[in-house]
């Protein structure tokens, strides 16, 4: 949009009078912030109605993204940037006494997601309407996001994060298209003068979803799309059955907090409501605004909608679906399924088997007595239809309900048209062993879509000063196609540029080295490796390996008082999940050695340990731009692709990794020159699973390093980890080291000494930095986002001529 500073100004001071009648000289940042949100929401409201209005008229094909979760972060400099004013805002503020950057602090990180899967889901929302393609979010408006992180006497505890205290500033309530879902009490089926049978019900109980639009504003276009979060709230005319305290308490849980297990299933009857309460209102708003809009008649609805289930946590789509075309607008069984086929598609995040979720029959037909029915007949008829034509245990094994158990994957697969993994590594293995039968039954309905990331967030926003340098060397096209970053490479034998380069890391390492000594009171030398690994704290994902190599560094110094290494800066944040015990102890491990190492004077700034408390989405763009090296050290074939490793590449880290998700398509898409790899093959991996002939006893009595290394955590040479110390030795010995981090140490030991051979080469560092963010450009999210459009949801980009 255009937009003078003169104009600005005028509209934030008057903001500032109208909204809290004051003005710039006193108003508090609280103030500030409220009001300059306000201003940009009112230049942006009336670009999202006239979308809006477009999308209705135009009838074109829409995408509606269901997840539970999403991990938008900030919006405020998101917004701007994308409206084209950031820099006459921050200049126009800048004349006003005011600095945009302490503003935007205030903000709380909109945070009702866990890790890669909500971030990816706000990856997706930028980048669709960033691309101009219609997709719209649905998803849950949590009270209190993910719990904020606090590190006390090196522990983990948990605080609630009420983010919205002080009123989010983005969203619109919209009270006039609240919705009613339902649950548990009784139902049976009865038949109609015309020979139809539909349900019953009675005794149900009613909760009321009230849904808050937030604007998901396109990148220099004028492609606004809606995030849509429901609000669970009691229904006015409750009946009197239900008036009670316990009633009026449950209802308020539903959207209360979000889980905060990352890759874990939690079975508990409170994450089911949540699931069904989301899906049910999400899909009865779809289906309302597609009838008033009068689009088509419903039987043709495929043609203009498409529903996708983010991970099995919106699976009840399908049969949620089905109730709605069967029960509510009277099409038959064979054309309700048709349809639901075609509307849905389905991605698959991780194949830790504790991901997938199940839930005991029990449980779904007491919650959900209709949807329970609904199940039971898609899987019966399944079954009728498949026995001719294929064996019964390739139909057993694919069942939906079986073993007393709803199999949610299951309902996913078989009520979609297509299921996707997240990494070309991910995806064949769901085809050649996670998902191997389904794959047999349906081949057509399995592919690929590499994981991407917004690189408005992850460059433009938070890497000023390598965004710059970019403009400067090869024009600005990459802001609005990063695969143009290639051109960067033509600069590769160039001193000036790679001197450019390494100036533009170091200044942002002096910054992140200034917040390290703001938030941990620890000096670091901005001119040592600063190695990070920020991610979700879980064992597969083994920053325990990470602690490993630390351990002995620390050693070989402790041995040789004055060996000459690279000093480094190893940093880490992650959450645990606040039930996962050994996740939480690896934690303690982790503060209790950086105190050792940071508090031994023999050490000197050879090495460093900081652990960054509440790690989330704007820590991440801090620590992100200021990165040598990004950790992605995960056993392979766990991690299915990983994020945050295309974020690090893309702000010219280099990356140690493991040939585990993504890491592979970077390392192809950046030249094995430019990229550390070590560890076991997942075909190595799977061998060891096979013959069941891993040892960790072994390594541990025969590697002298590793005994040592080990040893320090019973042994007192760690202080304070009485109890943690000995869990982890065992985990590691007795416990056979599930992840095989033994087995991988050496590797990564060997690949950790040539990235220190290749740091003392500092022309030959920033070689390979620059190639690396020369060939992120195709994990850009819209890349990503463009798959899914023209290969699963066959929706259009808005061209901007209209
Ligand atoms: C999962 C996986 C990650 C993946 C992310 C997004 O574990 O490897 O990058 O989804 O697809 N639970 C997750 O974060």
């Amino acid at each position: 949009m255009k937009l003078s500073k003169t104009q600005f100004r005028k509209d934030f001071e008057q903001s500032l009078t109208s909204e809290f009648a004051t003005d710039v000289a006193k108003a508090g940042i609280t103030e500030t912030f409220a009001a300059l949100s306000s201003v940009v929401k009112q230049y942006y409201t009336q670009i999202w109605q006239g979308d809006n209005q477009y999308k209705d008229r135009s009838q074109k094909k829409q995408t509606y993204y269901f997840s539970i979760e999403f991990l938008p972060g900030k919006m405020l400099k998101s917004n701007l940037l994308n409206l084209g004013i950031l820099s006459t805002v921050r200049e126009g503020l800048q004349e006003l006494g005011i600095d945009l950057e302490k503003v935007a602090q205030v903000e709380p990180d909109m945070a009702i997601g866990n890790g890669g899967l909500g971030r990816l889901a706000s990856c997706f929302m930028d980048s669709a309407a960033s691309t101009g393609l219609p997709v719209n979010g649905n998803g849950i408006r949590y009270r209190y996001g993910l719990f904020k992180q606090k590190i006390i006497d090196g522990y983990q505890v948990e605080l609630p994060d009420s983010w919205l205290n002080n009123v989010n500033p983005w969203e619109v309530r919209r009270a006039d298209k609240a919705i009613e879902v339902t649950f548990g009490g009784e139902t049976w089926l009865e038949e109609t003068e015309d020979g139809r049978l539909i349900p019953r019900y009675r005794n149900q109980e009613r909760v009321l979803a009230v849904p808050y639009d937030t604007a998901m504003v396109g990148f220099e276009n004028t492609r606004v799309n809606n995030m849509c979060l429901w609000r669970s709230e009691v229904p006015q005319d409750l009946d009197v059955k239900f008036q009670n305290m316990e009633y009026m308490r449950q209802t308020s849980m539903l959207s209360a907090e979000l889980y905060p297990d990352d890759s874990n299933y939690d079975g508990r009857l409170l994450r089911l409501k949540q699931e069904y309460f989301f899906v049910s209102a999400g899909l009865q708003r779809i289906i309302r605004h597609y009838k008033s809009n009068k689009i088509a008649p419903i039987a043709q609805i495929a043609d203009y909608i498409a529903v996708h289930i983010n991970d099995t946590h919106p699976a009840l789509c399908v049969p949620e679906f089905m109730r709605l075309l069967l029960d509510e607008n009277g099409l038959s069984w064979e054309q309700a399924w048709d349809i639901t086929v075609k509307v849905m598609s389905y991605t698959n995040h991780t194949i830790l088997s504790e991901a997938l979720e199940k839930w005991p029959e029990e449980m779904v037909h007491t919650l959900l007595p209709r949807i329970y029915q609904i199940i039971n007949e898609i899987d019966k008829r399944r079954t009728d239809e498949l026995l001719p034509h294929v064996g019964a245990e390739l139909i057993h094994k694919t069942r939906i309900v079986k073993d007393g158990q709803i199999h949610m994957a299951n309902l996913a697969i078989i009520g979609s048209h297509s299921t996707n993994g997240v990494a070309k590594l991910h995806s064949d293995i769901l085809k050649d062993v996670e998902l191997h039968d389904f794959y047999q039954l349906y081949p057509e309905r399995f592919n690929n879509k590499t994981n991407g990331i917004a690189d408005r967030r992850w460059l433009q926003i938070s890497n000023a000063r390598l965004s710059k340098l970019l403009d400067e060397k090869i024009g600005k096209s990459w802001r609005h196609d990063l695969v143009k970053l290639e051109a960067l490479k033509d600069f590769r034998e160039d001193t000036e540029t790679l001197k450019q380069l390494a100036a533009v890391k170091l200044e942002n390492k002096k910054d992140l080295a200034a917040l390290i000594k703001e938030k941990n009171g620890i000096e670091v030398n901005p001119e040592a490796i600063f190695d990070v690994q920020i991610k979700r704290l879980h064992a597969y994902k083994r920053q325990l390996l990470n602690v490993l190599h630390i351990l002995k560094l620390y050693f070989d110094i402790k041995d040789q008082p004055d060996l000459e290494m690279v000093p480094r800066v190893f940093i880490f944040g992650a959450k645990a999940a606040p039930g996962y015990h050994y996740a939480k102890a690896i934690i303690k491990v982790i503060n209790e050695i950086a105190v050792m190492i940071n508090e031994d004077a023999v050490v000197k700034d050879r090495l460093k340990l900081v652990f960054m408390e509440n790690y989330n989405v704007s820590l991440a763009e801090a620590i992100i731009p200021a990165a040598d090296v990004g950790e992605q050290i995960s056993l392979a074939s766990k991690e299915a692709s990983g994020t945050s490793n295309m974020k690090f590449m893309l702000n010219g880290a280099l990356t140690m990794a493991t040939l585990d998700g993504a890491n592979i398509e970077i390392k192809e898409a950046c030249g094995d020159e430019n990229i550390f790899i070590f560890g076991l093959t997942k075909d190595e991996v799977y061998e060891y699973y096979k013959n069941g002939n891993y040892n960790a006893r072994d390594i541990y009595e025969q590697n002298p390093v590793v005994h040592r290394i080990l040893n320090a955590f019973i042994d007192g040479t760690i202080p304070n980890i009485t109890n943690e110390g000995p869990e982890i030795f065992e985990s590691l010995t007795a416990f056979n080291d599930e992840y095989f981090l033994l087995r991988d140490f050496n590797d990564y030991v060997r690949a950790q000494k040539d990235l220190e051979n290749l740091y003392r080469d500092q022309r030959a560092w920033a070689q390979a930095s620059l190639m690396n963010i020369a060939t992120s450009g195709i994990f850009s999210s819209d890349r990503t986002i463009r798959q899914y459009a023209k290969d699963i949801w066959f929706i259009e980009e808005k061209s901007e001529e209209v």
